[in-house]
């Protein structure tokens, strides 16, 4: 099913896969309150549609997004001044929220440049894979502003506090390549096969064990605030429940038969 071509995120699915296109290209797919409507009934679509196990994120044209939309009208205070609080606490900070306890695997597809907010959004979905020719710019201090949408929790604790640090303060372009050897991003494709590369990258998850997939990610979602003692305990706990899976299952007698499994997804 896809929303109209005009919509500011377009949402397809088909074959275990949801993707949702930003698509405000002539604007390298900025953010407005449009758009986050259009993401969050995607994501809605796409966790009550008990086929879909896997959401791609990607960006419509040359670009993944460059961040907030800086011509959209912005409110102000009483002095005339611009508040960037009700933007990020209607849209952005909600959008983080949920990226970060989404009950399936979620998979930003980077397409092109992926700047400010944007930067920082595709670092709470679970798999990040770029294009070759495609960067991420943590582009707030040329603007005046501070790293947002989650940034200056996420990125110190993937690349380590100096190099966030240093990413937020120079605003540096960190070309595919880098990003990748910093632990943004899992793998790199080139920009000519870039679709069906993606395609082919989340083949597996739509024909995986979609339980185990919830669990796995319970587990590390916790994991950032936990003790080991805590960990060790959540684990017994998550797999006692992986156990009990009709995809344990049939994981345990496709071993016995030296077949491949063929999971249900509970
Ligand atoms: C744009 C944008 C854009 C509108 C390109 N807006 N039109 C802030 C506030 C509130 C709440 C939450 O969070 C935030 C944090 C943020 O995300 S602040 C925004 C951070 N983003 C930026 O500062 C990026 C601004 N854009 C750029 O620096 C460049 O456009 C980049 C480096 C992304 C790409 O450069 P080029 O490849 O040279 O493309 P371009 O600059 O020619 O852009 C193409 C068109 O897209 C152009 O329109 P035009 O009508 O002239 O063809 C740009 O005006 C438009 N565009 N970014 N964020």
């Amino acid at each position: 099913m896809s929303t109209p071509s005009q919509s500011p995120a377009l949402y397809t699915s088909g074959n275990g896969v949801a993707t949702i296109t930003l698509n405000r290209p002539e604007k390298l797919n900025a953010f407005s309150a449009g758009m986050f409507a259009a993401i969050r009934s995607g994501l809605d679509e796409a966790e009550k549609d008990d086929s879909v196990r896997v959401v791609i994120f990607t960006g419509q044209g040359r670009a993944f997004s460059s961040g907030q939309d800086l011509t959209e009208a912005l409110p102000t205070d009483e002095n005339g001044r611009i508040n960037l609080g009700p933007p990020l606490e209607r849209d952005y900070n909600p959008l983080a929220l949920r990226l970060m306890a989404y009950p399936k695997i979620t998979v930003a597809a980077i397409n092109g440049p992926a700047v400010g907010a944007a930067a920082n959004l595709v670092l709470a979905c679970d798999l990040v894979v770029a294009a070759r020719s495609a960067y991420f710019q943590q582009a707030f201090a040329r603007i005046a502003l501070v790293p947002d949408a989650g940034g200056t929790w996420l990125l110190p604790r993937i690349v380590g506090s100096k190099l966030a640090l240093a990413l937020a303060l120079t605003a540096d372009r960190v070309s595919a390549d880098d990003g990748h050897r910093m632990g943004l991003i899992y793998k790199v494709f080139e920009d000519a096969s870039f679709a069906a590369d993606v395609a082919g990258f989340v083949a597996p998850f739509a024909a995986g064990p979609a339980g185990a997939y919830k669990l796995i990610k319970q587990a590390f979602a916790k994991s950032l605030d936990h003790d080991f003692a805590a960990q060790l305990a959540l684990e017994a706990e998550l797999q006692n429940v992986a156990g009990k899976s009709d995809d344990f299952q049939e994981a345990i007698a496709a071993f016995a038969t030296k077949r491949p499994p063929v999971f249900k997804g509970r």
